[in-house]
């Protein structure tokens, strides 16, 4: 049985045109971030794999807009979206794509690995599953310090099937450690259908194996999950423990950049074309709260100028020398302690 704290979807409440303006400028940014990198993909510009987050935009920036700059996240194999709603810079995660050495990561990590410790995010994560307990253990340290802080984790429906994502709940809870267990249950786990890997509907209602609530939202609007994400940081900071939320929602592309997603049934795309949040959520904006046709197309515009912008500067970078190769292997020193 899922313990919800909250189910409905809201409309445009406790917003004002220009919060939802920024709300819609995020997700944009995210789309187009991730558009344009496919094309400079396909031109021969990035190495390694790409896997997109389209359709996906309001849960990174639903539950962003719900934390504060003490707080911290992990990420997936799919964190382009989680980095920018966090508030990341794209020309450096261009960087990072093209492998220079401006990237997040020094051009060594690539798409999987972006991590910046200065917005609290601890890192993008190819290991599925992998960032649930970081997560649970920076939670852990953030109840010590006493900091009234929160950790949130993203995460897949697959990822739910791992033992990480038992463990961390079970401790978690028992503890009641402030932290946000965010699912984005987008259907499949790689190839797979849900009802292929595991028997429950909803992944929230692993939540009541292990004592804490889950909610599950409708992870295509982003008030809603905004909504959701901020009740369940409220209960964190207030000692009362973690949530696991389940954000129900939809990838528009394959698991990865080229793969054409055959093993979907067409009539299950066009559905969820037609709650795409990016039609969604302008719709609210220009029916609720009075946005011109003229101010979303200016949004627009801005944010292909601003990657315009970001990509050229890139390309510009410079790539990783050999000797860096050996950069950034070991960790020299542990709060002003050598370790070698
Ligand atoms: C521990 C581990 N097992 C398997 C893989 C291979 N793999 C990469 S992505 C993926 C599917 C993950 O599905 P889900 O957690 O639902 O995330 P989604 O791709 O849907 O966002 C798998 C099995 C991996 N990277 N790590």
């Amino acid at each position: 049985m899922t313990n919800s704290l909250t189910q409905t979807a809201t409309r445009a409440v406790g917003i004002d045109l220009e919060e939802g303006m920024d709300l819609l400028r995020r997700m944009i940014l995210i789309r187009r971030f991730e558009e344009r990198a496919a094309q400079l993909r396909a031109s021969g510009l990035i190495p390694g794999f790409l896997h997109p987050c389209s359709g996906q935009e309001a849960v990174a920036v639903g539950v962003c807009a719900a934390l504060g700059e003490n707080d911290v996240l992990t990420s997936t194999h799919r964190g382009h979206g989680h980095l920018i709603g966090r508030g990341a810079d794209p020309a450096r995660m261009y960087a990072e794509l093209f492998a220079r050495s401006t990237g997040y990561n020094a051009g060594k990590g690539g798409s999987l690995h972006m991590i910046d410790a200065e917005l609290g995010f601890l890192g993008a994560n190819g290991i599925v599953g992998g960032g649930i307990p970081l997560a649970t253990g920076a939670a852990l340290q953030l109840k010590r310090t006493g900091s009234g802080a929160v950790a949130v984790t993203f995460f897949g429906d697959g990822a739910s099937n791992e033992g990480a994502f038992h463990e961390s709940l079970n401790l978690a809870a028992l503890w009641k450690l402030p932290v946000l267990f965010v699912c984005e249950n987008n259907l499949y786990g790689e190839f797979t259908r849900q009802n292929e890997h595991m028997l429950l509907e909803n992944v929230a209602d692993r939540a009541s194996a292990y004592g804490l609530p889950g909610v599950v939202v409708d992870g295509n609007d982003v008030l809603a999950v905004r909504q959701v994400a901020a009740e369940a940081a409220d209960r964190a900071r207030n000692g009362m423990g973690p949530t696991l939320i389940e954000a129900k929602t939809y990838r528009h592309k394959g698991h990865f950049e080229g793969d054409m997603a055959r093993y979907r049934p067409k009539e299950e795309v066009e559905s969820w074309m037609k709650r795409d949040p990016l039609v969604l959520f302008p719709n609210v904006l220009r029916d609720e709260l009075g946005a011109t046709e003229e101010s979303l197309e200016a949004l627009r515009q801005e944010v292909e100028e601003r990657l315009s912008r970001d990509i050229e500067w890139a390309k510009e970078q410079e790539h990783p020398s050999p000797e860096d190769a050996l950069q950034h292997v070991y960790v020299d020193s542990y709060n002003g302690r050598a370790l070698r």
